[in-house]
């Protein structure tokens, strides 16, 4: 067993551990690998029977990641990231499942997770400054600090459509795919939701299904990944040079090695304009958007990429009329996450595939043969739902987390998060977020991300332990100044035209705010350093 059971001890509110991680995604896999070389005692707790979070519970047919896979992975260890073999440019969801597999036994993760456990509760106890939190296994925990692994795109969300539960065929959520193996042969299906989710899986299903009808509110910006093997000269340069590329992708504003355009779009004339996007189009890949400086800073610039989007969709729809319907109109490109896609648009040029669009028919309900939007019926056998998260803060509300004076974080979140750097919440002491709102998060690559707030964490928790603190709270003002300063980065940007989930407008009730920090990780990791030089100012310690 692990470090942590040789500290096990029986307490009225269960064992007790030095800290409590919840979720044993890449953040709280490796949250617990960096406890345990504090010698700290821990235990992580896990709603899905195995390691991989998001890539645990996304295996739906299709589902890949966007940033390439020399990248897409921990820096920590130059040991695992020499011996891992990447098979693709952009890994697929078995692969990355398997990495994460792989990295669980390399560092002897698994001892110290108990899979098939999600957590009810988080309780503060204030005599003791503790956490006791509580599961659905009715089993009771206690521990110093808490560390919520819990993901940005972590709580599926099903739409409240009227008859949903009435439907008989089979109904899947691409968040919550089933662990085996799902066949849509000689089936009538249909898909709701063209997100990057929607957008990964109707290409997998069309090649399948008998007849597949894709239900489109919103069309969406995509372009294609241009996924291909990878090569041993190509792996042999990353490997030779890992240390190098990991200390520039870190000092790149999404935590990316990439091309990152220095010109103005408006900048450059009409044709080397259309040649920088064509050559990024090309190329593949989300490295798209960053053609040039002021792409989600400026609605002129931005028109010119969505304009070349637009355009190569009506090149690779042959149905004009199809082509338009796919065309997005109503938000900047880049300003919901753009997708990466392999064969989407030429999907629609199948004879099984119908678009049906969702602005002109919407969908009155389903019944138990199938779904109806305007006056027509579309009889299915099965059902997916694309239909998204409620992000960043959907799997923390999910939890009753309840802090100091009895307070619960979802009222106190009820018209937004706040927080201290999106790992502190004032009012809960010893709780800390990795990748919560206020931080790069979800605009970033990661897996950077989660490594810079995992390795701040540990360190303030060795801080904490080397100088006998009990406690850690963000205080009130320091929160609200950091909150304002999240808020006037995204007020540059281009980011709050679009209805997007960074904002929580793809919830009905949940509040408009846009989430995540735009400044970039360089900017922020440099933040998060000084706060912690100066004795962790803006955090009240005793
Ligand atoms: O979710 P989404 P997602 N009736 O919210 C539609 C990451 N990710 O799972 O736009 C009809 O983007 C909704 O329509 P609308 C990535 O960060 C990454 O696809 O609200 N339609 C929209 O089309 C991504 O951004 C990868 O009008 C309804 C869709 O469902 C994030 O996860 C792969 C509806 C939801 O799109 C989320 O992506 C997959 C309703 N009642 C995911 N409710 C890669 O790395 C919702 N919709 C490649």
């Amino acid at each position: 067993a692990g470090a942590g059971n040789a500290r096990l001890l029986d307490t009225p509110h269960g064992a007790s551990f030095d800290v409590m991680i919840i979720g044993a995604g890449f953040a709280g896999m490796y949250m617990l690998h960096r406890v345990r070389l504090l010698g700290l005692s821990a235990l992580v707790l896990e709603a899905g029977s195995g390691v991989g979070g998001t890539w645990y519970w996304n295996r739906y047919p299709g589902a890949r990641c966007d940033v390439e896979s020399m990248q897409y992975s921990f820096s920590f260890s130059d040991e695992l990231q020499q011996e891992w073999r990447w098979t693709e440019r952009y890994a697929s969801q078995p692969e990355i499942l398997a990495y994460a597999n792989y990295v669980a036994k390399k560092f002897d993760l698994l001892p110290d997770i108990r899979f098939d456990t999600r957590v009810t509760d988080a309780i503060y106890r204030g005599e003791d400054c503790r956490w006791l939190i509580s599961t659905d296994k009715g089993a009771r925990y206690n521990a110093k600090w808490c560390v919520m692994a819990t993901g940005c795109l972590s709580a599926a969300q099903t739409p409240k459509i009227p008859g949903l539960d009435t439907f008989e065929g089979r109904i899947f959520h691409t968040g919550n795919w089933p662990r085996e193996l799902v066949s849509f042969a000689g089936h009538v299906v249909g898909v709701i939701g063209t997100g990057s989710s929607g957008i990964q899986v109707i290409p997998k299903i069309a090649e399948q299904a008998k007849h597949l009808y894709v239900f489109q509110r919103t069309p969406n910006f995509t372009v294609p990944a241009r996924n291909r093997p990878i090569d041993l000269e190509y792996e042999n340069s990353w490997k030779q040079n890992y240390r190098e590329r990991r200390a520039k992708a870190r000092s790149m504003p999404a935590g990316i090695l990439c091309d990152i355009g220095e010109k103005s779009a408006l900048a450059v004339s009409p044709d080397e304009r259309s040649q920088e996007y064509e050559k990024r189009w090309t190329e593949g890949g989300t490295g798209f958007t960053a053609a040039f400086s002021d792409l989600l800073r400026n609605a002129e610039a931005n028109a010119t990429a969505a304009d070349f989007v637009r355009a190569k969709i009506r090149t690779l729809v042959e149905d004009p009329t199809v082509a338009e319907r796919l065309i997005p109109t109503d938000h900047p490109i880049g300003a919901k996450r753009i997708c990466a896609d392999t064969k989407y648009f030429e999907t629609f040029n199948r004879e099984n595939v119908t678009l049906v669009d969702l602005r002109a028919n919407p969908i009155s309900g389903l019944s138990p043969g199938g779904v109806t939007a305007g006056t027509d019926f579309f009889g299915l056998d099965s059902l997916v739902l694309a239909t998204g998260f409620d992000a960043i803060t959907g799997a923390l509300n999910k939890i009753n987390i309840v802090g100091r004076y009895g307070r619960k974080l979802a009222e106190k979140w009820q018209y937004g998060p706040n927080t201290l750097l999106g790992m502190m919440s004032s009012g809960f002491p010893n709780l800390f977020i990795i990748t919560g709102p206020g931080s790069p998060s979800v605009l970033t690559n990661v897996v950077v991300a989660i490594e810079d707030n995992v390795e701040w964490i540990s360190k303030c928790i060795a801080h904490l332990v080397e100088t006998n603190a009990d406690y850690i709270d963000a205080t009130a003002l320091a929160e609200e100044t950091w909150m304002r300063q999240v808020r006037e980065a995204a007020q540059g940007t281009l980011y709050p035209e679009a209805k997007s989930w960074y904002l929580g407008m793809n919830i009905p009730g949940k509040p408009a705010v846009f989430m995540p920090y735009v400044g970039g990780l360089p900017a922020y990791q440099r933040i998060c350093e000084e706060v912690a030089a100066e004795g962790y100012k803006g955090f009240q310690i005793r």
